[in-house]
Protein backbone atom coordinates (compact mmCIF):
# COMPACT_ATOMS: atom_id res chain seq x y z
CA UNK A 1 0.00 0.00 0.00
CA UNK A 2 1.22 3.13 -1.10
CA UNK A 3 1.34 5.93 1.52
CA UNK A 4 -1.74 7.87 0.63
CA UNK A 5 -3.81 4.64 0.54
CA UNK A 6 -2.51 3.69 4.15
CA UNK A 7 -3.48 6.99 5.58
CA UNK A 8 -6.72 6.85 3.75
CA UNK A 9 -7.76 3.63 5.71
CA UNK A 10 -8.09 6.22 8.97
CA UNK A 11 -11.59 5.76 10.06
CA UNK A 12 -10.76 1.80 9.41
CA UNK A 13 -9.04 0.76 12.88
CA UNK A 14 -5.23 -0.54 11.91
CA UNK A 15 -3.87 -2.65 13.85
CA UNK A 16 -0.38 -1.69 15.82
CA UNK A 17 1.84 -3.47 13.02
CA UNK A 18 -0.01 -1.62 9.97
CA UNK A 19 0.25 2.05 12.02
CA UNK A 20 3.99 1.13 12.36
CA UNK A 21 4.34 0.56 9.02
CA UNK A 22 2.33 3.22 7.84
CA UNK A 23 4.21 5.38 10.37
CA UNK A 24 7.52 4.17 7.91
CA UNK A 25 5.82 5.74 5.20
CA UNK A 26 5.49 9.58 6.26
CA UNK A 27 7.46 12.28 5.31
CA UNK A 28 10.10 13.23 7.73
CA UNK A 29 11.85 16.22 9.03
CA UNK A 30 14.84 15.51 11.40
CA UNK A 31 14.99 18.91 13.24
CA UNK A 32 18.55 20.58 12.53
CA UNK A 33 18.35 23.03 14.89
CA UNK A 34 18.14 20.47 17.57
CA UNK A 35 21.19 18.92 16.42
CA UNK A 36 19.80 16.13 14.37
CA UNK A 37 18.48 14.46 17.98
CA UNK A 38 14.56 15.23 16.68
CA UNK A 39 12.47 13.62 13.79
CA UNK A 40 9.06 14.81 13.38
CA UNK A 41 7.11 12.95 10.84
CA UNK A 42 3.77 14.63 8.76
CA UNK A 43 0.70 12.37 9.33
CA UNK A 44 -2.50 13.50 7.80
CA UNK A 45 -0.64 16.90 7.35
CA UNK A 46 0.17 17.51 11.18
CA UNK A 47 4.19 17.00 12.17
CA UNK A 48 4.21 14.00 14.92
CA UNK A 49 6.98 13.35 17.51
CA UNK A 50 7.80 10.09 15.17
CA UNK A 51 8.73 8.35 18.68
CA UNK A 52 5.57 8.67 19.92
CA UNK A 53 3.43 8.62 16.72
CA UNK A 54 2.48 4.84 16.31
CA UNK A 55 0.89 4.45 20.21
CA UNK A 56 -0.81 8.14 19.78
CA UNK A 57 -2.42 6.26 16.48
CA UNK A 58 -3.60 3.38 17.99
CA UNK A 59 -4.80 5.34 21.13
CA UNK A 60 -6.83 7.66 19.28
CA UNK A 61 -8.67 5.21 17.59
CA UNK A 62 -9.04 3.39 20.99
CA UNK A 63 -10.44 6.12 22.64
CA UNK A 64 -13.54 6.50 23.73
CA UNK A 65 -15.12 9.92 24.97
CA UNK A 66 -18.04 10.34 27.61
CA UNK A 67 -20.66 13.21 26.69
CA UNK A 68 -19.30 14.58 30.29
CA UNK A 69 -15.53 14.70 29.20
CA UNK A 70 -14.34 18.35 28.67
CA UNK A 71 -10.78 18.96 26.58
CA UNK A 72 -8.28 21.04 27.14
CA UNK A 73 -6.87 22.05 23.79
CA UNK A 74 -3.72 24.12 22.96
CA UNK A 75 -1.12 24.33 20.51
CA UNK A 76 2.35 23.83 22.38
CA UNK A 77 3.52 26.14 24.67
CA UNK A 78 0.15 28.47 24.73
CA UNK A 79 -0.95 28.16 28.17
CA UNK A 80 -1.97 24.44 28.88
CA UNK A 81 -0.35 24.08 32.39
CA UNK A 82 -1.75 27.21 33.78
CA UNK A 83 -5.32 26.08 32.10
CA UNK A 84 -4.71 22.19 33.61
CA UNK A 85 -4.41 24.06 37.15
CA UNK A 86 -7.29 26.61 36.69
CA UNK A 87 -9.47 23.63 35.71
CA UNK A 88 -8.97 21.66 38.32
CA UNK A 89 -8.74 23.92 40.96
CA UNK A 90 -12.70 25.03 40.17
CA UNK A 91 -13.25 21.12 40.06
CA UNK A 92 -11.90 20.05 42.95
CA UNK A 93 -12.88 23.14 45.01
CA UNK A 94 -15.31 22.19 47.18
CA UNK A 95 -13.13 19.36 48.45
CA UNK A 96 -9.63 21.10 48.44
CA UNK A 97 -8.68 24.41 49.57
CA UNK A 98 -5.36 26.51 49.17
CA UNK A 99 -4.31 24.45 51.68
CA UNK A 100 -4.31 21.29 50.50
CA UNK A 101 -4.89 21.09 46.94
CA UNK A 102 -3.17 18.39 44.89
CA UNK A 103 -2.09 21.01 42.88
CA UNK A 104 0.65 21.38 45.83
CA UNK A 105 2.28 18.11 45.54
CA UNK A 106 1.66 17.24 42.02
CA UNK A 107 2.43 18.53 38.76
CA UNK A 108 -0.86 19.80 36.95
CA UNK A 109 0.52 17.77 34.09
CA UNK A 110 -0.15 14.93 36.19
CA UNK A 111 -3.70 16.32 37.70
CA UNK A 112 -5.03 16.69 33.93
CA UNK A 113 -4.51 13.61 32.17
CA UNK A 114 -2.85 14.03 28.16
CA UNK A 115 -4.90 12.35 26.08
CA UNK A 116 -1.52 11.85 24.14
CA UNK A 117 0.30 10.36 27.19
CA UNK A 118 -1.29 9.20 29.44
CA UNK A 119 -3.62 5.97 28.23
CA UNK A 120 -3.92 3.82 30.63
CA UNK A 121 -5.31 5.93 32.95
CA UNK A 122 -7.50 7.70 30.46
CA UNK A 123 -8.87 4.24 29.74
CA UNK A 124 -9.78 3.37 33.47
CA UNK A 125 -13.63 2.33 33.34
CA UNK A 126 -13.79 4.71 36.81
CA UNK A 127 -11.70 7.63 36.01
CA UNK A 128 -12.16 10.91 37.20
CA UNK A 129 -14.11 13.11 36.74
CA UNK A 130 -11.21 15.85 35.50
CA UNK A 131 -10.90 17.57 32.15
CA UNK A 132 -8.41 15.83 29.53
CA UNK A 133 -6.03 17.99 27.61
CA UNK A 134 -4.79 17.59 24.07
CA UNK A 135 -2.34 19.28 21.87
CA UNK A 136 -4.17 17.52 18.89
CA UNK A 137 -5.86 19.78 16.02
CA UNK A 138 -9.15 19.73 15.62
CA UNK A 139 -9.85 17.40 13.25
CA UNK A 140 -7.24 14.67 14.37
CA UNK A 141 -9.67 14.69 17.49
CA UNK A 142 -10.67 10.80 18.06
CA UNK A 143 -14.22 10.43 16.22
CA UNK A 144 -16.05 9.66 19.49
CA UNK A 145 -15.15 13.33 21.08
CA UNK A 146 -16.77 15.19 18.05
CA UNK A 147 -19.70 12.48 18.14
CA UNK A 148 -20.20 13.03 21.99
CA UNK A 149 -20.45 16.44 21.45
CA UNK A 150 -17.93 17.07 24.02
CA UNK A 151 -17.31 20.64 25.20
CA UNK A 152 -13.54 22.23 24.50
CA UNK A 153 -11.78 25.01 26.36
CA UNK A 154 -8.99 26.28 23.61
CA UNK A 155 -6.29 28.40 24.52
CA UNK A 156 -4.31 30.72 22.97
CA UNK A 157 -1.37 33.00 22.97
CA UNK A 158 0.92 35.92 21.06
CA UNK A 159 2.21 33.65 18.17
CA UNK A 160 5.63 35.38 18.53
CA UNK A 161 5.56 34.20 22.28
CA UNK A 162 4.55 30.57 21.51
CA UNK A 163 7.36 30.11 18.97
CA UNK A 164 9.94 31.31 21.62
CA UNK A 165 8.49 29.44 24.63
CA UNK A 166 8.92 26.17 22.05
CA UNK A 167 12.53 26.97 21.16
CA UNK A 168 13.45 27.35 24.73
CA UNK A 169 11.29 24.23 25.22
CA UNK A 170 12.59 21.86 22.82
CA UNK A 171 16.12 22.67 23.33
CA UNK A 172 16.17 21.92 27.01
CA UNK A 173 14.33 18.34 26.57
CA UNK A 174 16.96 17.49 24.20
CA UNK A 175 19.36 18.78 26.06
CA UNK A 176 21.03 21.17 23.58
CA UNK A 177 22.37 24.08 24.53
CA UNK A 178 20.88 27.48 23.59
CA UNK A 179 23.69 28.75 21.98
CA UNK A 180 24.39 25.20 19.57
CA UNK A 181 20.50 25.66 18.59
CA UNK A 182 19.78 28.28 16.29
CA UNK A 183 16.56 30.76 16.41
CA UNK A 184 16.75 31.73 13.26
CA UNK A 185 16.53 27.49 11.70
CA UNK A 186 13.65 27.34 14.47
CA UNK A 187 11.67 30.45 13.66
CA UNK A 188 12.24 29.22 9.53
CA UNK A 189 10.60 25.55 10.27
CA UNK A 190 8.03 27.57 12.47
CA UNK A 191 7.40 29.34 9.16
CA UNK A 192 7.05 26.92 7.54
CA UNK A 193 4.66 25.01 8.98
CA UNK A 194 7.22 22.49 10.38
CA UNK A 195 6.22 22.37 14.32
CA UNK A 196 5.08 20.04 16.55
CA UNK A 197 1.44 19.48 15.70
CA UNK A 198 1.80 22.22 13.30
CA UNK A 199 0.98 24.30 10.58
CA UNK A 200 0.48 26.34 13.39
CA UNK A 201 -2.24 28.32 11.40
CA UNK A 202 -4.36 24.92 10.81
CA UNK A 203 -4.67 24.05 14.70
CA UNK A 204 -5.75 27.69 15.86
CA UNK A 205 -8.59 28.14 12.87
CA UNK A 206 -9.91 24.45 12.89
CA UNK A 207 -10.76 25.24 16.52
CA UNK A 208 -12.18 28.49 15.58
CA UNK A 209 -14.07 27.48 12.61
CA UNK A 210 -15.49 24.61 15.16
CA UNK A 211 -16.58 27.36 17.56
CA UNK A 212 -18.27 28.84 15.19
CA UNK A 213 -19.95 25.94 14.18
CA UNK A 214 -20.64 24.18 17.90
CA UNK A 215 -21.71 27.56 19.40
CA UNK A 216 -21.39 27.20 23.25
CA UNK A 217 -19.65 24.28 23.07
CA UNK A 218 -16.17 25.61 22.45
CA UNK A 219 -14.54 28.39 24.83
CA UNK A 220 -11.38 30.53 23.15
CA UNK A 221 -9.48 31.81 25.97
CA UNK A 222 -6.40 33.79 25.35
CA UNK A 223 -3.29 33.50 27.48
CA UNK A 224 -2.80 37.45 27.59
CA UNK A 225 -6.91 38.81 28.43
CA UNK A 226 -5.90 35.51 31.20
CA UNK A 227 -3.40 37.29 32.51
CA UNK A 228 -4.84 40.76 32.20
CA UNK A 229 -8.30 39.69 33.95
CA UNK A 230 -7.88 36.91 35.77
CA UNK A 231 -11.17 37.44 37.76
CA UNK A 232 -13.56 37.56 34.78
CA UNK A 233 -11.85 35.10 33.18
CA UNK A 234 -11.68 32.07 35.52
CA UNK A 235 -15.50 32.97 36.35
CA UNK A 236 -16.25 32.44 32.67
CA UNK A 237 -14.44 29.26 32.56
CA UNK A 238 -15.85 28.00 35.44
CA UNK A 239 -19.65 28.77 33.92
CA UNK A 240 -18.51 27.24 31.26
CA UNK A 241 -17.05 23.69 32.95
CA UNK A 242 -20.16 23.47 34.57
CA UNK A 243 -18.77 24.62 38.27
CA UNK A 244 -20.15 28.19 38.36
CA UNK A 245 -19.20 30.21 41.47
CA UNK A 246 -21.94 31.32 43.67
CA UNK A 247 -22.13 34.40 45.13
CA UNK A 248 -21.32 33.86 48.35
CA UNK A 249 -18.02 32.36 46.96
CA UNK A 250 -17.22 35.34 45.11
CA UNK A 251 -18.19 37.59 48.11
CA UNK A 252 -15.70 35.21 49.98
CA UNK A 253 -12.74 35.57 47.30
CA UNK A 254 -12.80 32.17 46.34
CA UNK A 255 -12.27 32.97 42.37
CA UNK A 256 -9.03 35.34 44.03
CA UNK A 257 -8.07 32.08 45.86
CA UNK A 258 -8.01 29.58 42.54
CA UNK A 259 -6.35 32.56 40.57
CA UNK A 260 -3.35 33.16 43.61
CA UNK A 261 -3.11 29.52 43.53
CA UNK A 262 -2.45 28.74 40.09
CA UNK A 263 -0.65 32.20 39.38
CA UNK A 264 3.04 31.43 37.60
CA UNK A 265 4.56 32.67 40.44
CA UNK A 266 2.86 30.27 42.99
CA UNK A 267 3.14 26.74 41.24
CA UNK A 268 6.81 27.80 39.93
CA UNK A 269 8.06 28.17 43.38
CA UNK A 270 6.32 24.54 44.88
CA UNK A 271 8.85 22.33 45.53
CA UNK A 272 6.85 19.81 42.95
CA UNK A 273 7.34 21.59 40.17
CA UNK A 274 11.43 23.30 40.94
CA UNK A 275 12.84 20.39 42.01
CA UNK A 276 15.57 19.02 39.90
CA UNK A 277 14.26 15.08 39.46
CA UNK A 278 10.61 15.41 39.31
CA UNK A 279 8.98 14.16 36.04
CA UNK A 280 5.91 14.39 34.47
CA UNK A 281 6.23 12.36 30.44
CA UNK A 282 9.72 11.49 31.19
CA UNK A 283 10.19 15.63 31.39
CA UNK A 284 11.38 17.66 33.91
CA UNK A 285 8.82 19.38 35.74
CA UNK A 286 10.27 22.76 35.67
CA UNK A 287 10.89 23.30 31.97
CA UNK A 288 7.42 24.13 32.45
CA UNK A 289 8.09 27.01 33.90
CA UNK A 290 10.14 29.66 32.45
CA UNK A 291 9.47 32.98 32.05
CA UNK A 292 5.55 33.42 31.74
CA UNK A 293 6.03 37.02 30.56
CA UNK A 294 4.39 38.72 27.77
CA UNK A 295 6.54 39.81 24.60
CA UNK A 296 9.55 37.84 25.73
CA UNK A 297 9.90 37.87 21.99
CA UNK A 298 11.66 41.23 21.72
CA UNK A 299 14.64 39.92 22.69
CA UNK A 300 14.75 37.12 19.95
CA UNK A 301 13.06 38.25 17.03
CA UNK A 302 14.99 40.31 13.97
CA UNK A 303 13.22 43.23 12.40
CA UNK A 304 13.05 40.94 9.48
CA UNK A 305 11.50 38.22 11.67
CA UNK A 306 8.63 40.81 12.75
CA UNK A 307 7.90 41.42 9.27
CA UNK A 308 7.69 37.90 7.71
CA UNK A 309 5.99 36.33 10.71
CA UNK A 310 3.19 39.68 10.59
CA UNK A 311 2.81 39.56 6.84
CA UNK A 312 2.19 35.33 7.43
CA UNK A 313 -0.63 35.98 10.42
CA UNK A 314 -1.85 38.57 7.68
CA UNK A 315 -2.35 36.24 5.25
CA UNK A 316 -3.21 32.61 7.12
CA UNK A 317 -5.58 34.22 10.14
CA UNK A 318 -6.00 38.03 8.91
CA UNK A 319 -9.80 36.64 8.12
CA UNK A 320 -10.17 35.52 11.91
CA UNK A 321 -9.97 38.40 13.57
CA UNK A 322 -8.17 36.89 16.33
CA UNK A 323 -5.52 39.18 17.68
CA UNK A 324 -1.99 37.67 17.33
CA UNK A 325 0.54 39.55 17.15
P1 LIG B 1 2.90 22.64 27.25
O1 LIG B 1 2.19 22.93 25.98
O2 LIG B 1 4.19 21.90 27.04
O3 LIG B 1 2.06 22.03 28.30
P2 LIG B 1 2.43 25.28 28.23
O4 LIG B 1 2.09 25.16 29.65
O5 LIG B 1 1.35 25.47 27.24
O6 LIG B 1 3.37 24.07 27.81
O7 LIG B 1 3.40 26.52 28.02
C1 LIG B 1 4.48 26.82 28.87
C2 LIG B 1 4.49 28.33 28.98
O8 LIG B 1 3.50 28.74 29.93
C3 LIG B 1 5.82 28.83 29.48
O9 LIG B 1 5.96 30.11 28.90
P3 LIG B 1 7.38 30.82 28.65
O10 LIG B 1 8.26 29.81 27.97
O11 LIG B 1 7.09 32.00 27.79
O12 LIG B 1 7.88 31.21 29.99
C4 LIG B 1 5.57 28.87 30.98
O13 LIG B 1 6.46 29.71 31.67
C5 LIG B 1 4.15 29.40 31.02
N1 LIG B 1 3.43 29.05 32.26
C6 LIG B 1 3.52 27.92 32.99
N2 LIG B 1 2.70 27.99 34.04
C7 LIG B 1 2.09 29.18 34.00
C8 LIG B 1 1.15 29.84 34.85
N3 LIG B 1 0.68 29.27 35.94
N4 LIG B 1 0.73 31.08 34.49
C9 LIG B 1 1.19 31.68 33.37
N5 LIG B 1 2.09 31.11 32.53
C10 LIG B 1 2.54 29.88 32.84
Amino acid sequence: MNQSSMETTKTQLMSPSEIEEMVKTLPQHNVSWLNGLATWCKYQDVWHNQEFLTKEILERQRFEARTSDVFLCSYPKSGTTWLKALAYAIITRKMFDESNTPLLTTMPHKCVPSLERDFEQIRETNRPNVPIATHMPYKSLPESILASNCKIVYIYRNLKDVIVSCYHFATKIRKVPIEDASFEEAFDDFCQGVTLYGPYWDHISGYLKASLERPGMILLLKYEHLKKEPINNVKRLAEFLGYPFTPEEEKEGVIESVVNMCSFENLSNLEINKKVGQRVHGIENRLFFRKAEDGDWRNYFTDKMIEKIDKLIDEKLGDTGLVLK
